[in-house]
């Protein structure tokens, strides 16, 4: 057996030499060295990796997310650093008439050099580059150097002579600098962020060797879609290397590997570059969906260039099949903003993503992958890579792509002014010219955004007052120039057709509720307002990009950075890991509100975390309940980029929060909603499928926290495809009887099966005259996965089980037992192993009490 797949592969290679099959990539990745400049003290380094990680792995930085190491990693960003390898080049390679060096991402002021020869200067972290190399390449030995600037001591120079500080709120340091660099903005610090400015190749580096011909890039444009067919027209960018020549070009389609178009021509390289343009029709397209709508069907378009019969250059996209579109319509109400797909209006479920890691190179596949299944699990169908961050890898949106999720792409704009001055704007040009190239072939890629809340600032954040006039003109002028000239132009130019929209929020602003009517919102009158959550009851906008609440993480994650003596809200640690000056007094705030503030800590971080969740559910729902009117809800913020207090549903760790599971809840494709307004409970249908559902009952029982039933009602009912619809109003009187002492239990069936089961408060929960008890719990456990089976005579309200095993996934958490309900969750995890007992424990709302 082994012997046969050696000859094959033995056969397979001899093939690839002799007809000279597609181009040869070698991995520049891996092991590098690198140096503070001008130091000979040359140290192993990782590549794609940034000078943090390389100088953490030498024990040269602590770990920086560890108690108050933050201020300890900071003179790094300070220092020019070097970074070098070798490699080898066979004679063979360079009997090859081209070789490119491609950079996916240098972070961000560097010069290459290759055997000593300047070959780049980079200064635009979100650009990849592509550099001929092929007459300095000798057999042997060559040697690749990258010398990285300080991107502050770079721009000191530049702050000194504009003579002010642009308001960069976000950015940690004294003197304001990330304005002026094309870099991650968030690595400058942000109020959930550490401030790690980096530095490094923090994307591949490849050499790719060639002949006759490359392909630059492939551009699948959808001309048309029907239920009929699809037209396409496929934009191959050919460069020509070497000679004039003829060529062939072909391209095929596959669906599932099976042919579904092709389209093949023979064009002449007289120029450099060419474009050839292969038009393809697809009969009886399958569309790509958004999760909870159906398949994400994806097609292969490979492309092969041939010259006199050999194949010189290939190239392979993925492509799903799709209309999208953003419709702003204007009527008495206001102006609408939602998005239709494939002819259907869809409400938005989702959330703001920031970047995984404060060291991005970090994130592996493996959390790419397992973040889009978090996502997909809550029933998401949208999220908003905010501008604050990064564009995101190319296997982002390959995951985007595959699970289904909507993307709304900001550019990398947030919170600031920035310059306009020509190099400013060559380089945004470059990056946007860049991404929208890189991206757009993406079905899941929904539109483009210029900023996150710059003409908020510019109209309400009191930047005029703080500048003189011409300072202030100047950065509006600024404005419209890289917002509503240069972007705008670029996506026409590079991405026609995606929708753009210069900011978010357009009009709408959380302060002022007559303008609440247009567009998208960013709403924080509940957190920065001071507004109780039941305001999301009635302050809806028609479309909601953010809204948010905080939440600190679960203890096992605070244990990855604090030590027990720090288990205090206000210890100097926590308050490194808090970057929202008022966080923790609004969170005791909200908490009086609603809860019994418990004393202990590890209490006030569970009933925080119980909180955020049912505040925020209460939004989706309200969204969700006022469709077609508001037609979106994207929570802010789904993840983290290290272990701290933030509004994120997922923390560093992996580990949801309470508010993801509750988003799961309130993000379910059929539900229910309960209201209660002027002395009445409202049930609410909400449904986001394309198909009726006709068959449903909804059962309405009135419990007390033994189980004791004292009312009850059923109804049967229908609920229209994806619409919301109220289906019962019942006097409050009816039914909140002992408020608190009893809950309403309600159960939705669908053709005589259970499918949502849940509860109605009457009171809010620190009213709530809870009982005491004693959770059964009993677990079974094999490798990699544990059940668990708890029980209760009387109501247990939002059980926690909490598991010290760090990322483990349950099957649910953050419920409420039932009285004498049995539940069994699954806890599953690599690193549970069978024999071995975890160690749960259990938190529940009556147990905080003393
Ligand atoms: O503060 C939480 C998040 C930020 O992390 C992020 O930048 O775009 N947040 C809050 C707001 N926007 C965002 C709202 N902005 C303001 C609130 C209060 C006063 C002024 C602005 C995100």
């Amino acid at each position: 057996m082994l012997r046969k797949t050696f000859l094959l592969v033995a056969l397979m290679w001899c093939v690839s030499v002799v007809s000279g099959a597609s181009p040869k990539k070698m991995n520049l990745g891996g092991k590098w060295q690198f140096a503070e400049r001008g130091s000979d003290r040359w140290l192993e380094a990782v590549v794609p990796g940034t000078v943090q990680q390389d100088l953490i792995r030498h024990g040269l930085l602590p770990d920086p997310f560890y108690g108050m190491n933050e201020e300890r990693v900071q003179w790094v960003e300070d220092r020019d650093w070097s970074y070098r390898r070798s490699f080898e080049i066979t004679r063979r390679d360079l009997a090859h008439e081209s070789a490119r060096l491609h950079f996916e991402g240098l972070d961000t002021y560097a010069e290459v050099r290759l055997n000593g020869e300047l070959i780049l200067r980079s200064d635009n972290m979100f650009v990849g580059r592509e550099v001929e190399v092929r007459p300095l390449l000798r057999e042997g030995r060559n040697e690749l150097q990258i010398e990285f600037r300080s991107p502050i001591r770079e721009m000191m120079p530049r702050r000194e002579a504009d003579g002010f500080d642009y308001p960069a709120d976000n950015d940690h340091r004294r003197e304001k600098l990330s304005i002026y660099t094309r870099k991650a903005p968030y690595s400058y610090g942000w109020d959930w962020g550490i401030r790690m400015v980096t530095m490094g190749v923090w994307r591949p580096v490849w050499l790719e060797f060639g002949d006759v011909a490359r392909i630059g890039d492939v551009y699948v444009q959808q001309k048309s879609l029907d239920d009929r067919e699809a037209q396409l027209m496929c934009r191959v960018a050919l460069q020509r290397i070497g000679r004039p020549s003829d060529l062939e070009v072909g391209v095929d389609c596959l669906l599932g590997g099976k042919r579904v178009a092709y389209c093949e021509e023979i064009v002449s390289c007289e120029e450099a570059d060419r474009e050839v343009e292969l038009p393809m029709t697809i009969r009886d397209p399958k569309r790509w969906m958004p999760n909870g709508w159906g398949d994400q069907t994806l097609y292969e378009v490979k492309v092969e260039v041939r010259h006199k019969g050999r194949v010189v250059a290939e190239a392979e996209r993925r492509i799903g099949l799709r209309t999208l579109r953003v419709v702003q319509e204007c009527n008495n109400e206001g102006e609408s903003f939602y998005f239709e797909v494939n002819g259907i209006p869809m409400f938005a479920k989702g959330a703001n993503y920031i970047p995984q890691d404060a060291l991005l190179p970090s994130v592996g596949e493996e959390r790419y992958r397992r973040l889009f299944e978090d996502v997909r699990e809550a029933g998401m169908n949208m999220i908003r890579v905010w501008g604050g961050g990064t564009y995101e890898s190319d296997l982002f949106y390959d995951l985007a792509d595959e699970y289904g999720i909507l993307i709304w792409q900001d550019f990398m704009f947030a919170c600031t002014t920035y310059p306009h001055d020509e190099l400013f704007l060559k380089q945004v040009e470059d990056e946007a010219r860049y991404n929208l190239i890189r991206l757009r072939n993406h079905p899941s890629l929904a539109m483009w955004c210029g900023n996150n809340e710059i003409a908020e600032g510019l109209k309400y954040w009191g930047w005029n007052r703080k500048y003189d006039a011409k300072i202030f003109e100047g950065m509006k002028r600024g404005y419209d120039t890289l917002f509503c000239k240069l972007l705008p132009d670029a996506v026409a130019r590079w991405d026609e057709g995606r929708f753009y929209m210069h900011t978010s929020p357009m009009v709408a602003n959380w302060g002022r509720p007559a303008t609440w009517t247009v567009g998208d919102s960013h709403n924080w009158g509940v957190w920065y307002g001071q507004k109780p959550f039941e305001s999301l009851d009635t302050d809806i906008p028609r479309f909601m990009s953010e809204f948010g609440f905080q939440a600190f993480p679960e203890m096992k994650t605070i244990a990855t950075f604090a030590p027990e003596e720090a288990y205090a809200l206000e210890s100097e640690i926590m308050t490194a890991h808090q970057k929202s000056s008022i966080g923790n007094d609004l969170i005791r705030t909200y908490m009086e509100r609603d809860y019994r503030v418990p004393e202990k800590f590890e209490d006030f971080v569970y009933v925080g975390l119980v909180m955020q969740g049912e505040g925020m559910r209460r939004g989706f729902e309200s969204h969700r309940r006022h469709r077609p009117y508001c037609m979106g809800t994207l929570y802010w913020q789904l993840n983290d980029s290290w272990p701290v207090v933030s509004w994120s549903g997922i923390d560093y760790y992996g580990n949801w929060k309470a508010l993801h599971y509750e988003a799961r809840r309130a993000f379910r494709d059929l539900t229910f909603s309960v209201v209660e307004e002027n002395g009445a409970f409202e049930v609410w249908l909400l449904s986001d499928r394309l198909t009726d559902a006709e068959d449903l009952s909804l059962k309405l029982e009135l419990l007390d926290f033994e189980g004791r039933l004292l009312k009850q009602k059923e109804i049967r009912c229908k609920a229209e495809a994806n619409k919301s619809q109220r289906i019962l109003v019942e006097n409050l009187a009816d039914w909140a009887l002992q408020p608190e002492n009893s809950f309403l239990k309600m159960t939705l069936a669908e053709n005589g099966r259970e499918k949502v089961v849940d509860t109605h408060y009457f009171v809010k929960t620190k009213n709530l005259q809870l009982p005491e008890v004693e959770v059964a719990c009993s677990q079974r456990v094999c490798n990699g996965e544990c059940e668990v089976r708890v029980s209760s005579p009387v109501l247990v309200k939002n059980l926690f089980v909490e598991c010290p095993i760090q990322g483990v996934r349950y099957s649910d958490n953050f419920f409420d037992l039932l009285p004498g309900e049995e539940r069994v969750i699954r806890i599953t995890s690599p690193e549970i192993k069978r024999g071995e007992k975890l160690n749960l424990k259990l938190n529940h709302i009556r147990a905080t009490y003393k």
